[in-house]
C-alpha cells in the first residue's frame, strides 16, 4: 500500500499536557509519526512519498474561516505579546453562556477550542496544514484509481470540529479529505473511525449531512475523553438523521467485544454502498497504550486490515491516535498489511 508523508509533522511539539492534575510530557509526539515511517519500511508495507500543497481551501470547505485564520496567526500575536510557553486556552463558553467571539487573544484561545488537549505551539500551523496536504494527497490517489492508500497525518484530526481544536487535534484531515472526495464528484462518502476516542468533530461537522455516513466505535463517553459526545442516542439530526451511528464500548473492553462491535458497524456502511471508506485508523485500542483501556493486541491489528479489505471498497486509512510508542509501527502495519494480504487473495465482501 501506497504512504503518503510530511517531515513538516515534526514542527509540532507540544511541551506537555495535564493529566491526574499534573503537567506530565505530551503522549502526542513527534516520535509517533517517526515510529510508524519506521515501521512502513521493517514490514515492508510499500512506496512512501511526500504530500503535495493543497492550499486553505479544501481546508475551509470544512472548518470556518475565521477559525482557520486564528490558527493562522495565533502564533505570531502570542510571541508579539512576549509569551513563549505553548498556547493553552483557559476559559470556555459553558451551557447557556453567549457563544460570542471574545476580543483579545486569550478569550479567542478558548472560543476556538473545547478543552486543554491541544495547545498551539510555534509549528502548529505547519505541521498542521502538513497533516490536511498528507490526507489530500491521499484523497487524490484513490480518485485517480489507487485502491488503497495510507495517509500518515500527524497532528491527528478527528477531534477538530468546525471551528474549534480539541485532543491533539487541529484540522480534521479525515473529514478534509471527505469533502474533497465529495467536491470531486463522489455522492457518497463512508468513514468509520476506529480510534478508541469518538471522532466529535468529525461527527460535528457532518451531523445534519446524508452525503456523509460517519460510524464510530470508541470507548463508552461516560469514562473516557472526550466525554460529551459519542453516546448511541446520537444519529445524525434533519437530513443527516440516520447518518451518524455510534458504537461505544465499555471501559476495558477485549478483542472480542470490539471486533463484535465492527462487525456491527460494518452493516450501515455496506447498506450506504459508498463509493469510498475513509478509515479513522487509531491505535490506541492497543491493550499497552498509556492513555486508554482497550485490550487489542498486535496480533488483532492484522485481522482489522482483514475485515476492512472484504468490504471490497476503495479505502483511505488516516491516521488518528496511538500513544504505545514501542508498538506503534507494528500495530499500524498489521492493519494495512492485513488489508493488503486479503485484497491480494482476491476476498470479496
Ligand atoms: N489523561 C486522539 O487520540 N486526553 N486524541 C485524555 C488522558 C486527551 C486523544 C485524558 C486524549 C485525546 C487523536
Ligand atoms: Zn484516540
Amino acid at each position: 500500500m501506497l504512504t503518503i508523508h510530511s517531515d513538516d509533522h515534526r514542527l509540532h511539539h507540544a511541551a506537555f499536557e495535564w493529566a491526574g492534575g499534573e503537567r506530565v510530557p505530551a503522549f502526542e509526539t513527534p516520535q509517533r509519526a517517526d515510529q510508524v515511517l519506521a515501521g512502513i519500511t521493517t514490514h515492508a508495507i510499500g512506496q512512501v512519498i511526500a504530500a503535495r500543497r493543497f492550499g486553505r481551501a479544501p481546508i475551509e470547505r470544512v472548518h470556518d474561516a475565521a477559525y482557520v485564520e486564528f490558527l493562522s496567526t495565533a502564533w505570531a500575536r502570542w510571541q508579539a505579546a512576549g509569551r513563549t510557553a505553548d498556547m493553552l486556552p483557559y476559559v470556555w463558553p459553558g451551557p447557556r453562556m453567549q457563544q460570542r467571539r471574545p476580543a483579545d487573544l486569550d478569550g479567542e484561545l478558548g472560543y476556538f477550542s473545547c478543552d486543554v488537549y491541544a495547545p498551539i505551539t510555534a509549528g502548529t500551523w505547519t505541521a498542521a496544514c502538513a497533516a490536511a496536504d498528507v490526507a489530500l494527497s491521499g484523497q487524490a490517489r484513490i480518485d485517480a484509481g489507487e485502491r488503497a492508500v495510507f495517509s500518515l497525518c500527524r497532528p491527528p484530526g478527528h477531534h477538530a470540529g468546525i471551528d474549534y481544536m480539541a485532543g491533539y487535534c487541529y484540522f480534521n484531515n479525515a473529514a478534509i479529505a471527505a469533502q474533497a472526495f465529495l467536491d470531486g464528484g463522489r455522492r457518497r462518502v463512508a468513514i468509520l473511525d476506529i480510534d478508541y476516542h469518538h471522532g466529535n468533530g468529525t461527527q460535528d461537522i457532518f451531523y445534519t449531512r446524508d452525503d456523509v455516513l460517519f460510524v464510530s466505535l470508541h470507548a463508552d463517553p461516560r469514562e473516557a475523553y472526550p466525554r460529551f459526545t459519542g453516546f448511541a442516542e446520537e444519529r445524525g439530526s434533519g437530513a443527516g438523521a440516520g447518518y451518524t451511528v455510534n458504537y461505544p464500548l465499555p471501559s476495558g473492553s477485549t478483542a472480542s467485544a470490539w471486533f463484535c462491535a465492527l462487525g456491527a458497524a460494518c452493516e450501515p456502511i455496506v447498506r450506504y454502498r459508498p463509493e469510498v471508506l475513509i478509515v479513522s485508523l487509531g491505535v490506541d485500542t492497543y491493550e499497552d497504550d498509556p492513555i486508554s483501556s482497550f485490550k487489542l493486541r498486535t496480533e488483532d491489528y492484522r485481522e482489522i486490515g482483514t475485515r476492512l479489505a472484504r468490504l471490497g471498497l476503495p479505502t483511505q486509512f488516516v491516521m488518528e491516535g496511538g500513544y504505545a510508542i514501542e508498538a506503534i509501527g507494528r500495530n499500524v502495519c498489521g492493519v494495512l498489511a492485513g488489508f493488503d494480504a486479503c485484497r491480494s487473495e482476491g476476498v470479496k465482501a
